[in-house]
């Protein structure tokens, strides 16, 4: 029996495209992309990590609510997201809101989202996408159900999920991905391990040695990928939509990822529960900085070109937060009628209160 689990966690060696300095290790596996894909995947890095880097001080300045940082983990989040089409389907969780913007929710909304505002909310017409979820692995069952409602359909599209290593604990993880295997559903899971679920460690979280290992039960394929290397993260999910819209099955990908700042803006002090040591470990691994010595290498990018993307980034985010923060403000009585189709018993005398006191 010992041998079994050895033989299985053996097989899953991480998969590496870039080393930490920007060299190609896996030449076989290099995917096929123009110079101009190149380059719009180090713009959108370089653009996430500023909208990062503003949006942690617009809260500080209290003009965002809610919001949880990606700095460290913009390979993981826009390398997969690189790979997908508009139709498919993007059910992100509460840190992902890069690949929604990405898929085509304006700033402005995702700045409302934070807010707390319900149009935050509200993906426009064209935007397949769900809300960032905050139910830790909810967001699992809901995309084998995406997934095999596609497949029922004949579309060639795929669901794509973003879960944590702590997520993966939870029911709803092995409850998707082994419905979604069974069902044979164009899904793709992933889980971006960033070694801590707030301030737990994974070694706490789980026995397994990976987490993509836990795809072994569900019957579906599996893979474990340097989660800041952005063309192996990239490569990865390709391959996992091509298999999806070939009635091949789910996937489910673990990205080996960091994130350099707190869980969230809600005031957890990482020094707490991480060393220093640690956090040098993985700066040193950065994704911007391992792609951009590629592109140099390739003479594809320069520090002019950069602070083209950072002048950009910042001038778009002046525009959003300007935008977000004369938008409405948003009504309790707009609250509950969103919230229900049918209004229940109980709430048709608030909604009655509100609606006078909203009058006035
Ligand atoms: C069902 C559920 N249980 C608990 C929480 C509280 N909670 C919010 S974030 C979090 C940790 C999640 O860690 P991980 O999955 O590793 O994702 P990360 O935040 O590191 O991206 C927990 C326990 C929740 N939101 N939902
Ligand atoms: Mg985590």
């Amino acid at each position: 029996m010992k041998h079994v689990l050895e033989s299985v966690e053996s097989q899953f060696e991480m998969f590496q495209i870039l080393d930490e300095n920007g060299k190609v290790v896996n030449k076989d596996a290099m995917p096929d992309l123009s110079d101009d894909n190149l380059k719009e995947l180090m713009r959108r890095m370089v653009y996430t990590r500023i909208l990062d880097q503003r949006s942690m001080a617009l809260n500080r300045q209290g003009r965002l609510g809610f919001y949880a940082p990606t700095a460290g983990q913009e390979a993981s989040q826009l390398g997969s997201h690189f790979a997908l089409e508009t139709e498919d389907f993007v059910l992100p969780g509460y840190r992902d809101v890069p690949q929604l913007i990405w898929h085509g929710l304006p700033l402005y909304q995702a700045f409302l989202f934070s807010k707390g505002h319900f149009h935050g909310n509200q993906m426009p017409e064209g935007v397949n996408a769900l809300s960032p979820q905050i139910i830790i692995g909810a967001q699992y069952t809901q995309t084998a159900g995406v997934a095999l409602g596609m497949k029922k359909r004949g579309k060639k599209s795929v669901a794509i999920t973003y879960t944590g290593d702590g997520g993966t604990s939870q029911g709803d993880f092995y409850e998707g991905i082994n419905f979604a295997g069974a069902f044979g559903a164009p899904a793709i899971f992933v889980v971006q391990n960033n070694y801590f679920a707030i301030s737990v460690p994974v070694e706490k979280q789980t026995k397994a040695k990976t987490l993509a290992q836990k795809a072994v039960a569900a019957g579906i394929e599996g893979i474990q990928v340097d989660g800041m290397d952005v063309l192996a993260v990239y490569a990865a999910t390709k391959n996992a939509r091509e298999r999806a819209i070939n009635s091949e099955g789910p996937t489910l990908i673990e990205t080996l990822t960091y994130r350099y700042g707190p869980h969230t803006t809600a005031g957890d002090d990482p020094t707490r529960y991480r060393t220093e040591e640690l956090d040098n470990e993985w700066e040193k691994k950065d994704p911007l900085v391992r792609f951009r010595k590629f592109l140099e290498g390739k003479n594809l990018w320069s520090e002019e070109e950069e602070n083209k993307v950072i002048e950009e980034a910042k001038d778009d985010i002046k525009q959003a937060i300007k935008k977000a923060d004369g938008y409405p403000k948003q009504k309790v009585t707009e609250l509950i009628s969103h919230m229900f189709e049918e209004l229940p018993m109980n709430l048709e005398e608030q909604m009655e209160e509100y609606k006078e006191k909203e009058s006035k």
